[in-house]
C-alpha cells in the first residue's frame, strides 16, 4: 500500500479558528481543496516523516513546519483503480515559519472552520475532518466507487 501524508495547518485566536486548504492544480485530486502533502520520496532525501513534511510543505506552499501532531491514519481503497489505494497519515500543524504562497502544484487559502468547502473536496473529508477539528483522533477506512464517491466507511476513535 502506498504511504502518503496530509498536513492541516490551523491558526486560531480568541475570535476564530481557520484551516489552510490548498487547491490541487495538477495530478491526483486535481480541482479539489485538500490539505498539503504527498508521498515520501527517498530520491528527494525523505529519510523520515519529519523530513518529508518539511520538504513537502516547502515545495507546495512555501512554509516550514516547526511542530506537528499525528491525528489520524486513513486507508483509502479504489477497487476500480487499485493503483490509487493509499494509507494517509494526517497531521495537525499549529507552528510553522513563513506565509503560505501559491506554487506550481497548489493554491493555498484560509477557510473559517464553519466554511469548509466539503462539496469541492474528497468525498471522505466530510466524514472525518469535522471530528479531527473537534480534537478527536481516529483510524478509518474508506472504499470508493467510480466517480470518487464513498460507498463504505469505518471510523474508529483512538
Ligand atoms: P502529483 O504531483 O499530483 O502527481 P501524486 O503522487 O499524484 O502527486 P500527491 O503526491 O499529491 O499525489 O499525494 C496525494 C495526496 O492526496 C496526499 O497528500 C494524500 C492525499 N489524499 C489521497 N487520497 C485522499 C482522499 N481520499 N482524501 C483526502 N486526501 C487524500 O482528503
Amino acid at each position: 500500500m502506498t504511504q502518503a501524508t496530509l498536513y492541516l495547518l490551523i491558526k486560531e485566536n480568541q475570535k476564530e479558528k481557520k484551516l489552510l486548504l490548498a487547491m490541487k492544480k495538477r495530478g491526483f485530486g486535481k480541482g479539489k481543496w485538500n490539505g498539503v502533502g504527498g508521498k515520501e520520496d527517498s530520491e528527494k532525501g525523505d529519510i523520515n516523516i519529519v523530513k518529508t513534511a518539511i520538504r513537502e510543505t516547502e515545495e507546495e506552499i512555501g512554509v516550514k513546519i516547526k511542530k506537528m501532531e499525528k491525528v489520524a491514519v486513513l486507508s483509502f481503497y479504489y477497487p476500480y483503480k487499485k493503483e490509487w489505494n493509499q494509507d494517509v497519515s494526517v497531521f495537525l500543524v499549529k507552528d510553522w515559519q513563513g506565509k503560505p504562497v501559491e506554487s506550481e502544484e497548489m493554491l493555498p487559502k484560509w477557510f473559517k472552520i464553519n466554511d469548509i468547502p466539503y462539496n469541492e473536496m474528497w468525498d471522505d473529508d466530510k466524514y472525518w475532518l469535522p471530528k479531527i477539528l473537534q480534537g478527536k483522533k481516529l483510524k478509518a477506512k474508506f472504499i470508493f466507487k467510480q466517480g470518487e464517491e464513498v460507498i463504505n466507511q469505518d471510523i474508529k476513535f483512538i
